[in-house]
């Protein structure tokens, strides 16, 4: 008898920590939408190929926007919501004033609701179109996890504190990444999206004319690179746009990690690859078209990573009608 109850308690505990183990490997699945939402994937590509067909120059902030979602409440779409009447949303923040494309977040999630209303969040459309947009432009692909669900909050105060900004040094930004569970090797690997896409000046004019309050430059910077920079921007300039990794701005490739090995990334934030033994190692590995395959395969791994951060699954969050407004 005793036996037995002991026996009835034991399958209970078993079961209790069947369910916990359950709950916690509420995890992101490649098939989440495999019955509820089949096409999703083909649906995500074909609208984000509609666009980057007509403006290739829109992968760069796609690949952005889901590096400024994750980074910020994690991966939860809050970088899409409006700013409302009382409060100020991440998209208001100076960081995020540069973001764009938007608009195919959008089309996406009109033409899922049409054919799946309900049912997939903007988080993971999101996902999808930075991995669509980039493999659109011949770069790296990557299978995506899915299942996220949309966040209620967003807050500009909080985009402000959590990207990192371009005036890092190497121990802020691994203080940064550590802080959402990625490691100097993701560092590394995802700064690599540099390869793509545009700046203004204002991320690079301190450098230009006064790095330590004295009318310098930094020394660290390529004196030719500087001169051709100046060009560009001058002295207060904000808005002039210049590319990040020139002449390859459009290409998905290495050539950044030769940009910032021959001194001339454009931020700080890119020079501070080279001052970290591990980073600078990474940098060095690839230099050239060779390093292209372990490049476009750690990306993937970073991306999938980099997706993962502070996901809101199960019951948490809300699958949003509009990805600009909470439900
Ligand atoms: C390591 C820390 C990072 C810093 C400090 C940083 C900072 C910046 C800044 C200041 C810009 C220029 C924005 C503008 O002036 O319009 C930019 C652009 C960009 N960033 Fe980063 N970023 C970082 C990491 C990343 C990551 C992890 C990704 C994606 C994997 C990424 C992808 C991009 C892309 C694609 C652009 C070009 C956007 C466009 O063309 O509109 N960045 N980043
Ligand atoms: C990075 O910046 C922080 C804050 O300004 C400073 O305390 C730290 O010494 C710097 N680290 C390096 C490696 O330059
Ligand atoms: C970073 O994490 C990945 C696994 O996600 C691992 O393969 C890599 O070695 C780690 N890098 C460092 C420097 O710890
Ligand atoms: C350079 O920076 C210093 C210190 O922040 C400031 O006092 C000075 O006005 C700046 N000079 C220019 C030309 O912006
Ligand atoms: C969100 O804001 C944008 C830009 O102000 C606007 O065009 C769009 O209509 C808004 N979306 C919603 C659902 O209110
Ligand atoms: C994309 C976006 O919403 N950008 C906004 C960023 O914030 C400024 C104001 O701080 C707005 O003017 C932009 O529209």
């Amino acid at each position: 008898m005793a036996s037995k109850l002991l026996n009835i308690l034991f399958l209970q505990l078993v079961c209790a920590l069947l369910v916990l183990d359950v709950s916690n490997a509420e995890v992101l699945d490649v098939n989440f939408y495999k019955d509820s939402c089949p096409y999703v994937e083909d649906i995500v590509k074909e609208t984000t190929a509609r666009f980057i067909s007509e403006a290739p120059s829109l992968a760069a902030p796609l690949l952005r926007m889901h590096f400024h979602d994750c980074f910020v409440r994690g991966c939860d779409g809050s970088v899409l919501l409006n700013s409302t009447r009382t409060n100020q949303a991440e998209k208001s923040a100076i960081p995020n004033q540069s973001l764009r494309g938007f608009q195919v977040i959008d089309a996406a999630k009109s033409e899922l609701e049409k054919r799946c209303p309900g049912i997939v969040s903007c988080a993971d459309i999101v996902a999808l179109v930075a991995r669509d947009a980039v493999l659109l432009i011949n770069g790296p692909s990557w299978p995506v996890p899915l299942g996220r669900r949309d966040g209620r909050v967003s807050i500009a105060s909080e985009a402000l504190n959590q990207l990192p900004s371009p005036f890092m040094n190497i121990t802020q930004l691994k203080a940064s990444f550590r802080s959402v569970g990625l490691n100097v090797t993701d560092l590394a690997v995802l700064s690599g999206g540099h390869t793509i896409g545009i700046s203004h000046c204002l991320g690079v004019n301190n450098r230009l004319y006064n790095f330590t309050g004295k009318g310098d430059t930094d020394p660290t910077l390529d004196k030719n690179y500087i001169a051709e920079l100046k060009k560009k921007c001058k002295p207060g300039d904000v808005k002039t746009i210049i590319e990040m990794d020139p002449g390859s701005f459009e290409t998905f490739d290495t050539s950044y990690f030769n940009e910032v090995s021959k001194r001339r990334g454009l931020f700080q934030s890119d020079a501070a690859l080279l001052t970290d033994t591990e980073t600078i190692a990474y940098v060095h590995q690839h230099l050239s078209s060779t390093g292209t395959k372990s490049f476009f395969d750690d990306f993937g791994v970073s991306m999938v990573k980099m997706g993962q951060i502070g996901v809101l699954t199960g019951q948490k969050g809300e699958i949003r009608k509009q990805c600009a407004v909470v439900n």
